[in-house]
């Protein structure tokens, strides 16, 4: 026989669980009912109805999740790529729009963004792409960016929340960048013993505020961070004749341990066998010039200039 429940935080729930979009509000919803069930014994049927509701619930979520369908299509992957990991609102979508031109929705509801968001992050020059990916415990997250990614960002609200995001993404990026957000709602002496300990379990990270328009929210330095994180070159072409200052202005972005060859052939594919001359100004020249072959090995902020047939 169906019971009438009239607790109101339970009707409440119900009617949240009927309007829910996705998978993640049901089971959020379902959670509430539960708890606001009624306790008695005539109740007995209705919990255990729940609670198989629930189990049923949480397979299909996890179901979804394994089949992990990457959703990255359309996302051509550049030299320096970073995606920011969290839980449903820890403030991933706001950071985004802080740090890039992207205009991602950002809302005080659970599991807003169901697709990775991409923006890009101008620094010196050079491009980053910066992706979010939903939730990570939600039905959309995507597992496929967490391999083609160079650098992770965990970004968290509490320092627990770091441990529970590893133990999901069940691998360690080589990269990784723990970035503690909504700092602006701790006391300067939370925020000193939240670094301590951060620093003390020799994390790479950087405490912020997501949002642009709050005050000392280190944006700027979590923007090194994400810089210094990728283990690249900046190489600038020179063309014969130009001024070398002018043509310190868009590098190109290299792997350590590239030569003059990779720098030619990234440029053009074919390029280096029609070359006749090189000559490189900056930290992998003796001096500023200097003739070299293609196989020397290129330093960050090398101006390499080629002569072709
Ligand atoms: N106080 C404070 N609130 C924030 C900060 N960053 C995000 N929020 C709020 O947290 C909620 C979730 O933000 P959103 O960027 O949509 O999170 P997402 O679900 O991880 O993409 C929104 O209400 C934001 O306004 C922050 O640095 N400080
Ligand atoms: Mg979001």
């Amino acid at each position: 026989m169906p019971i009438n429940v009239n607790d109101p935080e339970y009707v409440k729930a119900e009617k949240e669980f009927h309007s829910s979009k996705n998978l993640e509000e049901k089971l959020s919803a379902l959670n509430k009912m539960i708890s606001h069930a009624p306790s008695h014994k005539g109740a007995e049927n209705l919990r255990q109805q729940l609670t198989t509701r629930r189990k049923k619930l949480e397979a299909l979520i996890e179901k979804k999740k394994k089949s992990g369908k990457s959703k990255k299509e359309g996302i051509r992957k550049g030299d320096m790529q970073v995606v920011i990991v969290g839980f449903t609102n820890s403030g991933k979508s706001s950071l985004l729009k802080s740090l890039t031109n992207a205009s991602p929705k950002i809302s005080p509801h659970r599991f807003t963004t169901s697709n990775p968001e991409i923006g890009i992050i101008e620094h010196e020059g050079t491009q980053i792409q910066l992706i979010e990916n939903p939730a990570i415990e939600g039905e959309f997250f995507d597992r496929g960016l967490l391999n083609s990614a160079d650098t992770t960002i965990l970004l968290v609200e509490k320092i627990e929340d770091i441990k529970k995001i590893k133990e999901i993404m069940k691998k360690t990026s080589r990269n990784e960048i723990i970035v503690l957000n909504k700092t602006d709602l701790l006391t300067p002496e939370q925020k000193r013993k939240t670094s301590a300990t951060l620093q003390s379990k020799r994390y790479n990270f950087c405490l912020i505020s997501s949002i642009k328009e709050l005050r000392n929210n280190n944006l700027e330095e979590l923007k090194k961070i994400i810089f210094d994180s990728f283990n690249i070159l900046r190489i600038f072409t020179k063309e014969p004749g130009k001024d070398i200052e002018k043509s310190k202005q868009k590098p190109m972005i290299l792997k350590p341990g590239a030569t003059v060859k990779d720098v030619a052939e990234k440029i053009l594919k074919g390029l280096s066998k029609r070359i006749k001359e090189t000559k490189i100004w900056g930290p992998s020249s003796k001096f500023g010039g200097q003739k070299v072959g293609l196989t020397h090995k290129v330093k960050d902020l090398d101006i390499v200039e080629f002569k072709t047939k």
